[in-house]
Formats: C-alpha cells, sequence, structure tokens
C-alpha cells in the first residue's frame, strides 16, 4: 500500500476518486437458492446525475440476461471492461434487471454468497458485492434493499436477510419464501443473506426511549447454548452506547449468525452481524477467558459499527479508518468501562505494538489514511485499525472527554446518512472545540511510527527541572521526509524527596495545561521543545506518555534504579507496568549481546529483585500483577534489533526466564498454591484475574523443567474444569519440553477432536511451541485430517502461528519458507484474502541475518513470478523486495 509498487498498472489512487454518476433509488433482489447454481435476480432503479455511462462491477458470476425498462439489451448495447459491465447511454431515470447465476457451493473465497457447511451466508464488504450481481460496489452508493429469499424449507428453514421480514409463504413444492425490507439506506457492502438449518437462542432489549429489540442469535444446530455470553454482551454494548453516546439501536430485530468458514473475526451487515463462530461461541469448557474477553469486545464492536459505520460511512475504501478506527476507540473503552481500565489499555497497547508497530516498521507500512493500493481487501490492517483507535484516542485526549463527546454529537448531526471522509469526522471534533487539528491531522497521512528523545537536567540551586523533547518519525515507503506530529503527552513528575517520596508533584510550568480530566498534558508540536518546571525541590522522576497516550516510541534512558522506582510508585499503571517491560527489555537485548559475543552473562540481582518485590506484592490486583510479571514477546525484541538473532533471542529468553525462576522458587510455588484452588467455572473480574496470574506463574514454573512443575502443570491439565486452566497447562508442557507434553497433547486431541474450534487451540499451542524441530511438526499437522488449509481458523492457528514465533520460523538451522509460500500458493488460487494476511509471515525479511534472508527471498520471488497470484497477495509481498 505504499508508494513503491513495481508494478502500477492496477493500483490506484485516492486522488483519482470520483463521485458516483449515477443514484441507486431503489434495489429489489430476488434470490433462488439451489444445491448447484442459484439465481440472483436484481431490479434497480437509477437516476442519472452526470452525462457519463454507467458502470456495474462484476466479478465471477455468469450473465443470464440483462434489461433496461423492460427491454433486453442485445450484447452490442453493453460492454465488458475486464469484469465491469458498461452501459454507454442508459436513459436520465431507467430501472435495470439483471439475472446473474452464482456458485455457492464452489465459492472458495468465502467472499460474496458462498456455503459454510451447508449454510448458505454472505460477506460483502469490501468488494463482495460484485459477486452477487452486476453493481455500482461502491460505499459511496447508498440505497435501501428489498430481498426475497427462496429456498428448499427442509434443508434452509431459516432465511434471512437486512432489516424487517415483511412476509413468508410455502410455496408448496417443498420450497419457502421469506421477504425482507431494511428502511435505512445502505452500502452494497453492508448486504447479508444467511440461508441454513439453524438452532438460535432469542433475548430482547428495551432502548432508552422505550422501543422493544429482538435480540436474535443463530448457530448451527446444538451450538446454540454456546451464545448465552454473546448475548449478555451485546445487551450490555447496546446499554453503553445509550449512556456514553446517547445512541440507540434503529431496527425492531437484531440478528447475528456464527458461521464456521469466514474470513473475517466478524461482520456488522445492517441488522443481521455474520459471526466466525469463533466469536461467538463459548462455555467454560471450550473457551478460555480470553475468548470471553474476545467476544464481548467483537459483538460490542460490530454493535457499534451501527453508527459509525453503517448509518454514516466512508466516501471510498482510502477513508476505512473513519469506521474502522473509530469504532475500535469505541469497543476498547467499552472494555475499559465494563472491566478494569488500567489492565484494559495494557492489552490494548501491547497488541498494538505486536501488530501495528510491526506493520509501521515493515515494507508494508501506511499511513491511517492511504492514498493508493493494489487491492481494497489489504486496507484491513492493524495501521487502519489500531493505530486509527490511537488517533481518535489522541483527539479525545486533547479536548478531554466532554469536549469529545461534543464533537461526536456534532458528526452525527452533520453526516447521519451519509457517505464521508477521516477529515470530516476531524472537523466535526474541531468545530465542536474550537480547536485548530490542522497539524494534527499528519497523524493520519503520515506513515511510520515516531520517536519522542528525552533530555532532563535538573538545577538543584534554582529548584528546576527542565525536559527537553525531540521528535521524529523514520522514512517509510513512499515519504522520505516527515513534518512534526502534533501529539499529547499526559505526564506526572514523581517525587523522590523524602516527605513526599513517591507521591505526583502539582507542576509549575506555563507550557503545560491540564484537560477536563485533570491530567497534566503537554502539547508538543515542534520537533524540539523544552519545559521548564518551577519549585521542584529534588530530581523528580519523570512518568511521560502516561497511559500511552500518543502512540510513539519513547527514547528515555532511565536507569535500573529509575525504572524499578516507577515499578514501585508511578500512580499510572500502564507507566508502572512500561517501566517493567523496559527493565525486562534492556535486560534481553543486553544478554542478546552477551551471547553474540559468546561471553557469559548473569541476570542482574537488582532486576531479580524487582521480580521478585511483584511476585510478593499481596496489595496489587492479580490480573495487574500477571502483567506485570510478562516478559516482553521477541516479536517486541526484533522491533528493537537490527537484526532478528533467532539463536541469540531464543538464548537470551531462555536465560532470563530460567533465572527468574530459579531465583524466585518458593515464592512462585506459594503463589501458585494459593491460586490454585480458584472456582473454575466463576467468571467474575476477580475469578478471571487470578487464573491469569495463576498461569503466569505457572509459565515460569515449567521452565524449570523439574520433575515437580511437570507434575503442577500435568495434574492442573487433567483436573481443569475450564479451557483458561486446562489450556495453559497444555502450552506449559509443551512449550517447556515437560515429559508429559505429549500425553497431554494426544489426550487433547481425543477429547476435542470433533471440536473444530478447539482443534485450532490445539494447532496453534503446538506452531507456538519452542521446540527445535518445529518445522517438521508443522508440516506433520497441516496434512491431520482434523486440519482444513481453507478454513482461515485452521490456517491461521496453524500457519501464522507458526510465523509469528519468529525464533523458531527464522531459526538458522531449518529454512521453513519454501513449505510456508508453498501454503501461501495454495491458498491463494482459492481465497486471496485469506493468503494475503498470511503474507506477514515475511514481515521480517529485511532483518534477517544474510543467509536467512536470500533463502526468504528465492520464496518471495518464486511467489511473485507466479502469473496467476493474486494482487492481494502480490501487493503485500513485493514491498519485501525493495
Ligand atoms: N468490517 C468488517 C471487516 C470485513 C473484512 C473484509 N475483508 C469487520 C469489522 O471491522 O467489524
Ligand atoms: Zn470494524
Amino acid at each position: 500500500m505504499g508508494e513503491t509498487s513495481s508494478s502500477n498498472a492496477t493500483k490506484i489512487f485516492l486522488k483519482d476518486y470520483q463521485p458516483p454518476a449515477f443514484t441507486v433509488d431503489s434495489i429489489h433482489l430476488f434470490f433462488n437458492l439451489f444445491e448447484d447454481k442459484s439465481v440472483v435476480t436484481a431490479t434497480t432503479k437509477f437516476t442519472k446525475l452526470k452525462n457519463e455511462p454507467l458502470l456495474l462491477n462484476g466479478d465471477d458470476q455468469k450473465l443470464i440476461s440483462i434489461k433496461i425498462n423492460g427491454e433486453t439489451l442485445a450484447p452490442g448495447q453493453y460492454q465488458m471492461k475486464g469484469t465491469d459491465l458498461i452501459i454507454e447511454n442508459p436513459p436520465s431515470t431507467f430501472t435495470l434487471d439483471v439475472v446473474c447465476e452464482v456458485d455457492p457451493e464452489n465459492n472458495k473465497s468465502l467472499s460474496g454468497l458462498y456455503k459454510s457447511k451447508g449454510i448458505f451466508c454472505t460477506q460483502c464488504e469490501a468488494e463482495g458485492f460484485r459477486k452477487i450481481t452486476y453493481f455500482m460496489d461502491r460505499p459511496d452508493v447508498m440505497t435501501k434493499y428489498s430481498v426475497d429469499i427462496e429456498a428448499d424449507k427442509k434443508l434452509y428453514p431459516v432465511l434471512l436477510s437486512n432489516g424487517d421480514r415483511i412476509s413468508q409463504s410455502d410455496l408448496g413444492n417443498g420450497r419457502h419464501r421469506v421477504s425482507w425490507r431494511d428502511p435505512h439506506k445502505k452500502p452494497s457492502y453492508l448486504f447479508a443473506l444467511v440461508a441454513g438449518d439453524l438452532g438460535v437462542i432469542k433475548d430482547s432489549f428495551t432502548t432508552a426511549s422505550g422501543r422493544r429489540v429482538n435480540l436474535e442469535i443463530y448457530a448451527a444446530h446444538g451450538k446454540q447454548d454456546r451464545c448465552t455470553h454473546a448475548m449478555d454482551s451485546v445487551r450490555k454494548a447496546m446499554k453503553w452506547d445509550e449512556d456514553t453516546f446517547g445512541l440507540e439501536y434503529d431496527l425492531s430485530d437484531y440478528m447475528f449468525v456464527a458461521i464456521d468458514d469466514f474470513n473475517a473475526g466478524a461482520m456488522e451487515n445492517k441488522g443481521l452481524n455474520i459471526f466466525n463462530s469463533r466469536l461467538v461461541l463459548a462455555d467454560p469448557a471450550t473457551a478460555t477467558d480470553t475468548d470471553y474477553n474476545m467476544i464481548e469486545s467483537v459483538v460490542a464492536h460490530e454493535y457499534f459499527h451501527n453508527w459509525t459505520g453503517n448509518r454514516i460511512t466512508c466516501k471510498n475504501w482510502f477513508q476505512l479508518s473513519l469506521k474502522e478506527g473509530l469504532t475500535v476507540y469505541r469497543d476498547q473503552e467499552f472494555s475499559a468501562d465494563v472491566g478494569s481500565r488500567g489492565v484494559q489499555r495494557i492489552s490494548d497497547v501491547d497488541s498494538l505494538r505486536l501488530r501495528q508497530f510491526t506493520e509501521d516498521s515493515g515494507p508494508n507500512a501506511h499511513p491511517v489514511r492511504p492514498e493508493s493500493c493494489m487491492a481494497v481487501d489489504n486496507f484491513y490492517t492493524a495501521t487502519i485499525y489500531e493505530k486509527g483507535a490511537e488517533v481518535i484516542r489522541m483527539m479525545e485526549k486533547l479536548v478531554g472527554k466532554k469536549g469529545f463527546r461534543k464533537g461526536m454529537d456534532l458528526y452525527f448531526k452533520r453526516h447521519d446518512g451519509q457517505a464521508v471522509t477521516t477529515e470530516d469526522f476531524v472537523a466535526a471534533i474541531a468545530d465542536a472545540n474550537g480547536k485548530d487539528f490542522t497539524q494534527f491531522s499528519l497523524w493520519y497521512s503520515q506513515a511510520g511510527t515516531p520517536s519522542v528523545e528525552v533530555n532532563e537536567v535538573y538545577d538543584a540551586a534554582k529548584k528546576e527541572y527542565s525536559l527537553t523533547l525531540r521528535q521524529s518519525c523514520p522514512a517509510t515507503p513512499g515519504q522520505t521526509e516527515k513534518r512534526p506530529f502534533h501529539m499529547p503527552l499526559v505526564m506526572g513528575l514523581i517525587s523522590r524527596d523524602a516527605a513526599t517520596l513517591g507521591q505526583d508533584l502539582k507542576l509549575d510550568c506555563e507550557r503545560i495545561s491540564q484537560n477536563t480530566d485533570g491530567k497534566f498534558l503537554i502539547e508538543l508540536k515542534e520537533s524540539e521543545s523544552t519545559f521548564v518546571f518551577k519549585n521542584v525541590l529534588a530530581k523528580p522522576l519523570l512518568s511521560l506518555n502516561r497511559e500511552f497516550s500518543a502512540p510513539i516510541h519513547l527514547k528515555w534512558n532511565a536507569s535500573d534504579e529509575d525504572l524499578i522506582f516507577a515499578m514501585t510508585y508511578d500512580s499510572d499503571s500502564f507507566n508502572r507496568r512500561e517501566a517493567a517491560q523496559k527493565l525486562f527489555l534492556n535486560e534481553l537485548q543486553r544478554l542478546v549481546r552477551a551471547h553474540q559475543s559468546k561471553s557469559s552473562a548473569q541476570v542482574k540481582d537488582s532486576l531479580i529483585a524487582a521480580y521478585k518485590a511483584v511476585v510478593k506484592d499481596t496489595k496489587i490486583d492479580p490480573a495487574f500483577k500477571a502483567l506485570m510479571l510478562e516478559l516482553p514477546s521477541t516479536l517486541i525484541l526484533a522491533q528493537m534489533e537490527d537484526t532478528l538473532d533467532a539463536e541469540a533471542f531464543d538464548a537470551a529468553r531462555g536465560t532470563l526466564r530460567l533465572s527468574l525462576a530459579q531465583a524466585c522458587h518458593h515464592e512462585l510455588k506459594d503463589l501458585y498454591g494459593s491460586l490454585k484452588s480458584s472456582n473454575s467455572k466463576d467468571l467474575s473480574f476477580k475469578a478471571v484475574s487470578e487464573r491469569a496470574l495463576k498461569n503466569q506463574v505457572l509459565r515460569y514454573l515449567g521452565e524449570l523443567k523439574t520433575v515437580e512443575a511437570d507434575t503442577l502443570a500435568f495434574e492442573q491439565f487433567q483436573k481443569a474444569a475450564n479451557m483458561t486452566d486446562q489450556f495453559a497447562a497444555l502450552a506449559v508442557l509443551d512449550h517447556c519440553d515437560l515429559p508429559h507434553a505429549e500425553e497431554a497433547l494426544t489426550r487433547f486431541y481425543q477429547q476435542w477432536k470433533d471440536d473444530s474450534l478447539v482443534m485450532n487451540k490445539w494447532f496453534s499451542v503446538q506452531a507456538m511451541s519452542n521446540s527445535k524441530g518445529l518445522l517438521d511438526r508443522v508440516q506433520r499437522l497441516s496434512r491431520h485430517q482434523s486440519f482444513d488449509l481453507l478454513n482461515p481458523n485452521n490456517a491461521m492457528s496453524l500457519l501464522l502461528t507458526f510465523a509469528n514465533n519468529v525464533v523458531r520460523f527464522h531459526d538458522e538451522s531449518t529454512n521453513p519458507y519454501p513449505f510456508y509460500a508453498e501454503q501461501i500458493s495454495k491458498i491463494d488460487s482459492k481465497n486471496p484474502l485469506l493468503a494475503a494476511r498470511l503474507c506477514s509471515g515475511f514481515n521480517f525479511v529485511k532483518k534477517l541475518k544474510p543467509a536467512q534472508k536470500e533463502k526468504a527471498l528465492v520464496e518471495i520471488k518464486s511467489l511473485l513470478q507466479k502469473s496467476e497470484l493474486s494482487k492481494n497477495s502480490r501487493e503485500l509481498l513485493q514491498g519485501s523486495l525493495v
């Protein structure tokens, strides 16, 4: 998505955007569904706005007939341009009847109309509707839809589409028909249809204004009992959006369907959300606490799209973050409000750093509002979603929560029912608060993760502390020069004066303000700026970028002593944990150096003491403690290092883990013992927190590789009454290569082989393993009878998990790249969207050691040489060659 693509032929550019030449007044769709082929009849009313040909997008369907105002068009009266259909000079208003044949049974792209385990379903975002019928398949064409669905009554008793169910009739020949009408205008990407034999659970929600909304969640028969958590989640989300943003649901029915073969996590189709089963189905035996949290947040995310996405949508796909960044921000805020704000922020930032920072420093770095692309579907990235959410969060920090709400109100007032741009959103927040966001908007157009370098001077005589901040941003594809960003940096100074030790100082500095939430805020706008604080009695400890208020790298050379002080005293829980992460990361980097220079290095005593203090601290919440004890991922280490030295990373990580476990063996064992007997079915925040801590501790104990550790883990595995404990124990047994690992994996398989969702866990736990022979194992698993390469959950669990296990994937003693490339190639011919997601496995190519890099490049080049390679995969792979 950068500017460096070698083949510009198929690129599209934001600057070429043209408003549509026709409006669509209404569309009626008739689906006649059969086992082999299905027939789609579209009746669309158009009005011409500009004297231009009508361009209808199509893809993969067979055109049966086309009529204008009832008159059949002969082949000469329309042209095909690639897969698009063009009518040169249609009347100023007209009705178009198009009949197409589609083949859902053999549609393995999981885009358009397809079948999953006998259920017809659709996925139209971004450009799937054009696989259903010829249409102006672009988000700025919004119209009213009515839909008739006809199908076999026994095989497909449930027939669903968007909006209100108008009628249903038995056709007497074993078939039946249901009619739907959506009262709201929508773009084609929000169209949905589901037909199948499904179980359902029902509930309702009464809105603030007293309207009753029927809630229905559909899933394969027998699975509907696993939908209660999703149902609770949607009711919570509906209430939260009313309380927080004054937004109510706007239809009388809200339906969800769980589908096993689904490219994305879920899809916000108007009134009929379709979900990947893994993000709906949950019970304690099969889903972990993390799964429960993800379901709650994704259900909320899809619900929130009803306003931020559906009522107000994107003018073109370059504006995708308009709806995605904003909706991620909304789901993160929801999760923070219904759970623990501190823990939520830490896990959101962990995810941002793992996924988005990696993307931002790799070959496919792109701005939150990109300017060009080859494949629109490649826009569904961590940058558009997660960095997009950070950009919204920064605006919230700059204007305060109240100001942000005023801006949101203005946004809905101005743009309800429209397709708009990120500039329109920024203008609403700016205008409602009288704030200038001109410089701030660079966050939308400039890619890359900025760094802020910190320089501190304390003048004891003057009692002045001065802080100099210098910002910079690395070059990214197509963008060599960067202008300074407008950054909100929440900060504090922590007293090291004996009388007020550990307390936040009252800040006396002309250039900083207190925002409406009472937090001190630096607005950094220049490339370099100095802030002088007066009346500071002793050199304080800096706490900058609290809550991770700006998505940056902070280059602050804090001493170990400073970091340990921050771990103990910082009142901002994010920075308290950040100090622990920085301490661990510094140590990991030191141990990497030692390994590279073949010198022996021991873990510092001060670090061990700090770790032990956290283990023994009884005052901190267990979920937070679990996060304090967590080591930074090797993906983070890979970002920080110039070279991805898998062997050195592995050695450093192993040494650190083992040293901590050995030094704190008794404390860890006691802690594990105190948490062991918690109620296994309890899903309260307290119980979930305790499980998180218990399993973090077990992970360290496993590192000791003792009989005792093996027994503890295997006992937990056998006795576990929930998936959180069972899976955690399995992971410890396997990753620490404990004697019972093999037996546990076999038992797990026997217990869960008929549950496809749990099998994904079985694949991923093995792909995360630290064992040397991992490539062989992954290859074997890819041929396993329970593995379906074309099922996105299977493919991601095994293959992408393997690629993200950077220490094993880039292990110099093996060459996994031919195997990995072969899987991409096999998938690409059927499902380019899925193949493109796997291409991120090659993100670190530039950082590999020369021999490894060569091996990876051979495979990338050979994929790119295939003329049939999809534009999706091509776009993502070619960046690695530049
Ligand atoms: N909007 C969908 C994403 C669809 C993915 C298209 N390839 C899910 C979401 O963000 O809510
Ligand atoms: Zn979304």
